[in-house]
């Protein structure tokens, strides 16, 4: 008679989570590591067939030849013939898996008891569906200027159902008020971004005579298979802490990150002035004619500055 059992080969199938602190000061981030620790697992069984294998070999029959990720945990045991004269004993079987680098193809090997493998059975496990975005709000305080980093985790988690190793980039950034005008301290620029596309900074401050700034953030994410999905994050400086939050007024510029060359590339995000930026040196014209700093006039017309 045989005993049913069954035995699982577990499988960590990838959810990349991508949860961080930034150094906002009333960031809603979640809790990193208790995200970090949320994984589903999968589980593929093996079971005695009935009937003989032709031949003198095991025979493994794969449920399908074929199979998404998010329908793996549905799929049937791997199907085991013994050859005649030999008797399968569910209790015997040993799954095992071995993926191949770069591959989803699986390999399933059946052992006995003894360890020995009795067959193998492959299944392509395909990702056709991009990760899922759900995005975060970021808060920065107090609008003393200073650049803050936004990483691509503080801005999205990202969820994919077969891969754990997702990619990540800023794709864009946004503002909705201008990058110098009256009441903001007169810093610029207000948007950089990092050499590998993973952080942004953004400047924290706002408009006194404004309602509060709210910096938009663009963001791609794609998994192994080439599936991608893009989405955005929210940073807002509010106006004051007496219950003005950062209100959005609608995009006043956009700064893209398709290309190197592209405005906000290279951008320091460190060595943000936390103080106004100090006066020009004086010119010529302050200096009485022959004093000490006084420099020769310029002939109009003359060589420029080189
Ligand atoms: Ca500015
Ligand atoms: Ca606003």
């Amino acid at each position: 008679m045989d005993r049913k059992s069954s035995f699982k080969v577990l499988e960590w199938v990838g959810l990349a989570l991508w949860l961080g602190a930034c150094n906002a000061s009333h960031s809603p981030s979640p809790n990193p590591s208790a995200a970090a620790s949320e994984r589903r697992m999968l589980a593929l069984t093996a079971e005695c067939a009935a009937g003989s294998a032709a031949g003198g070999s095991w025979v493994c029959t794969a449920p399908s030849s074929t199979v998404a990720c998010e329908d793996v945990a549905d799929l049937q045991p791997i199907r085991v013939q013994a050859p005649a004269g030999t008797t399968c004993d569910n209790g015997d079987l040993r799954v095992t898996e071995d993926v191949q680098a770069g591959s989803s193809v699986r390999t399933f090997t059946v052992s006995g008891e003894s360890g020995a493998t009795l067959c193998r059975t492959t299944i392509d496990i395909v990702d056709e569906a991009p990760p899922v975005l759900q995005t975060h709000t970021i808060g920065l305080w107090p609008p003393n200027h200073k650049f803050h980093d936004i990483a691509v985790e503080d801005c999205v988690t990202a969820v994919d159902a077969c891969d754990g190793k997702l990619r990540g980039e800023f794709i864009w950034a946004s503002s909705d008020e201008p990058i110098d005008d009256i009441g903001d301290g007169h810093h610029s620029p207000d948007i950089g971004l990092s050499a590998n596309h993973r952080t942004v900074c953004v400047r924290s401050e706002r408009q006194g005579p404004k309602d509060g700034r709210v910096y938009k953030l663009g963001v791609r994410v794609v998994d192994r298979s080439g599936n991608a999905v893009e989405g955005e994050c929210a940073v807002i400086v509010d106006h004051d802490k007496r219950g003005v939050v950062g209100a959005d007024s609608g995009e006043k510029y956009r700064v893209t990150f398709a290309n190197d060359s592209d405005a906000g590339f290279g951008v320091a995000c460190t060595g943000a002035p936390d103080e106004p930026p100090p006066p020009p040196p004086p010119t010529d014209e302050d200096q009485p004619d022959g004093g000490p700093g006084d420099e020769p006039d310029p002939v109009d017309g003359g060589p420029g500055p080189t």
